[in-house]
């Protein structure tokens, strides 16, 4: 079907009925409350409390408070008028020291979280693993231990037990890129490691952790629906010089985490140093990571772009690729950018939905984030006009409605965030939220851009651009 509306207001397209329209958060980024209730250390209280690795040495201690404040984001998300909530478990509340005894007061915060979900109508999704690992198992080796993989699996089935039958759709893991590449090559995420042979078994073994997570649930749940979520990385190469590096790049960032899934195997372009060693993988493993999945989850922000360059002599925009000279990284004047530096580009959204279409045989698709951060702040009125915030939803809906069009299954859209929150290594100076949060106090503001999400969650109606003014009018 086309998306253009059939007698919509003027030039408004219209979602496919069903599609789910949500909104996200993870737990180190949100909840706060860190020795609350018998909570154990995670990697993220370490890293951020080691100085110089959190801008202006901000921590996740507080947050958003969220742990205290179940209530008030339960009626925020209802009043915001979504369909589904994605959240993650803090593996560290509910198994303090990684494994071994349960914390059965950190698993009742998820139970009531769950339940006054359901209670007002709003699907949870939980994400078991969003990057908040017990600081105990990194102490064991973390993602380089294979036990580690084990152990997340272990925790997948204590959440099945004591939240599944509250809770029908489930994600593994968050994004192993940014595991293996900032926890393990960049330093730049907890634990901070850089070395390639660490960051080459992470790979292996956070896969190996979907896989064991995908198991435990599937054989406790078996009408779930379950799937990982990552952040494929497009590559454009701007001209013939830069395709080899798009290409080797597509490789690293983004084949070595999909083909394992999709297709059982390592993608043979991976560059040997980041290739988990054989003596890592053993018999079944990669049955396991690419045991079937329900849907694939996508977390799109931005594309990359290359062109040849002279490192020695680099232009305005332009960044070296290492590992191979004579390529630049490169933003395009007149490519707009988001406060984090990233190309605000929703054509990318299009062209990665349908390549995952291709790649995962026409599974359901939920791009399972999409969002940006803005220089927000409250006016004297009490308001945020976050336009910036407004149009990049509207391009990026537009995308997933072009891949609709060009026969992709994209089921839902779960916009990152909620609310503005702990932004990893950028600490509470990036404002990521449809929500304001005045962290001093925790008061929560809904931005210009939540009466704009609520009417598309409400409606399924992408109004045209000149819409807006109807929807600021109705909200007066
Ligand atoms: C995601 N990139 O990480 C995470 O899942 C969220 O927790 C986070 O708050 C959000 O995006 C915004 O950063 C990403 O470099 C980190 O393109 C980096 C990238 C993408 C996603």
């Amino acid at each position: 079907m086309n998306s253009l509306a059939q007698g919509g207001s003027g030039g408004a397209r219209r979602f496919p009925d069903g599609f789910v329209w949500g909104v996200g958060t993870s737990s180190y980024q949100v909840e706060g409350a860190v020795a609350a209730d018998g909570r154990g250390p995670s990697i993220w209280d370490v890293y951020a409390h080691t100085p110089g690795n959190v801008n202006r040495g901000d921590t996740g201690d507080l947050a958003c408070d969220s742990y205290n404040r179940l209530e008030d984001d339960v009626r925020m998300l209802s009043e915001l008028g979504v369909g589904a909530y994605r959240f993650s478990v803090s593996w560290p509340r509910v198994l303090p020291g990684g494994d071994g005894a349960v914390n059965q007061l950190g698993l009742d915060y998820y139970r009531r979280l769950v339940d006054a979900l359901n209670a007002n109508g709003i699907r949870p999704v939980v994400t078991v693993y969003h990057w908040d690992l017990p600081q105990a198992l990194d102490e064991r080796g973390g993602w380089t231990n294979r036990e580690t993989a084990k152990l997340l699996g272990e925790l997948a089935h204590v959440l099945a037990e004591a939240l599944g039958d509250q809770v029908s759709m489930w994600v593994t893991i968050n994004e192993p890129l940014q595991v293996v590449h900032q926890g393990y090559i960049t330093g730049t995420h907890a634990p901070g490691r850089r070395d390639l042979g660490m960051a080459s078994a992470a790979i292996h073994h956070i896969l190996l952790g979907h896989g064991y997570a995908l198991q435990a649930l599937r054989a406790q749940l078996p009408d779930a629906v379950i799937g990982p979520t990552m952040d494929p990385q497009p590559f454009n190469a701007l001209d013939e010089q830069s395709k080899p590096a798009a290409d080797a790049l597509d490789a690293e960032y983004n084949r070595v985490y999909l083909d394992p899934v999709f297709r059982g195997t390592y993608p043979a372009a991976l560059r040997a140093d980041l290739r988990p060693p054989e003596i890592l993988i053993e018999d079944g493993d990669m049955e396991l990571i690419s045991a079937p999945i329900d849907f694939f989850g996508v977390n799109y922000y931005r594309p990359h772009y290359l062109r040849g360059g002279d490192w020695s002599d680099l232009r305005q925009g332009e960044d070296v690729v290492a590992g191979h000279p004579g390529t630049v990284r490169y933003v395009p004047p007149e490519v707009p950018c988001t406060v984090m530096g990233w190309p605000i580009v929703p054509a990318g959204l299009r062209a990665l939905l349908i390549r995952l279409h291709a790649e995962s045989g026409g599974l359901p698709l939920y791009v399972t984030e999409n969002g940006c951060a803005a220089d927000d702040y409250l006016t004297p009125e009490g308001t945020v006009e976050d336009h910036e915030r407004i149009a990049f939803i509207r391009g990026h809906l537009g995308a997933a409605l072009d891949a609709l069009d060009a026969g992709v299954n994209v089921a839902g859209y779960f916009h990152w965030s909620l609310m503005d929150n702990f932004e990893w290594a950028e600490g509470y100076r990036r404002r990521f939220g449809l929500h304001y949060v005045e962290f001093a106090s925790g008061r929560r503001v809904a931005k210009r851009s939540a009466q704009f999400y609520r009417q598309l969650a409400l409606t399924g109606e992408l109004p045209a651009a000149d819409g807006e003014l109807a929807v600021a009018a109705a909200a007066r």
